[in-house]
């Protein structure tokens, strides 16, 4: 039998709001201030990027939304930055088939600064990965999301654009 070829991951042009090429998620306003690194990186390298506050918890239905809908909008990798019980990264990657790359984040509720995050983003279950990067790592999820928009063609249906037009 033929392998499986994933299917090209094409934008919609219909889609009213065209999407960035990176999404960022936090799982809370409180969580803004830890992950500008990330978009003053993006930013540096000319990426374009937003930012929604999407709750895993308080808002699960607009965090499917916005996952099951980023990669139909042009959006080509996702960045999920959350504390505590960090589910957010893990659910956009449930989500989506997008890379989806988690930062756990401390807060003032945090254990053992932000073990609790880090562990609740790392131990995915087989089959749904997530990049994980380190506890307040948002600067490093921007440049590993940049790496991976570097990476065009590698296989069949992979998105992607020449790092000359990042
Ligand atoms: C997580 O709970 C958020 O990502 C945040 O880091 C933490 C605390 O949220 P707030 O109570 O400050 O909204 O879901």
């Amino acid at each position: 039998m033929p392998e499986e070829q994933p299917l090209p991951l094409t934008v919609i042009e219909e889609f009213e709001d065209v999407g960035p090429l990176v999404g960022i998620l936090i799982g809370s306003e409180s969580d803004r201030e830890a992950m500008e690194p990330a978009c003053v990186e993006l930013d540096e390298r000319g990426i374009s990027w937003e930012l929604r506050v999407l709750s895993a918890h308080r808002d699960p239905r607009g965090v499917a939304e916005y996952a099951s809908t980023a990669a139909l909008r042009g959006t080509r990798v996702l960045i999920a930055g959350a504390g505590m019980a960090a589910a957010l990264p893990g659910v956009v990657a449930a989500y989506t088939d997008l890379p989806v790359i988690g930062v756990p984040l401390t807060s003032s509720k945090s254990v053992m600064g932000g073990l609790d995050a880090l562990l609740s983003i790392v131990q995915m279950p087989p089959g749904v990965p997530v990049a994980c990067v380190s506890v307040n790592g948002a600067r490093n999820a921007a440049i590993l999301a940049a790496k991976i928009l570097a990476q065009g063609g590698g296989y069949p249906g992979t998105p992607g654009r020449p790092a000359a037009e990042l």
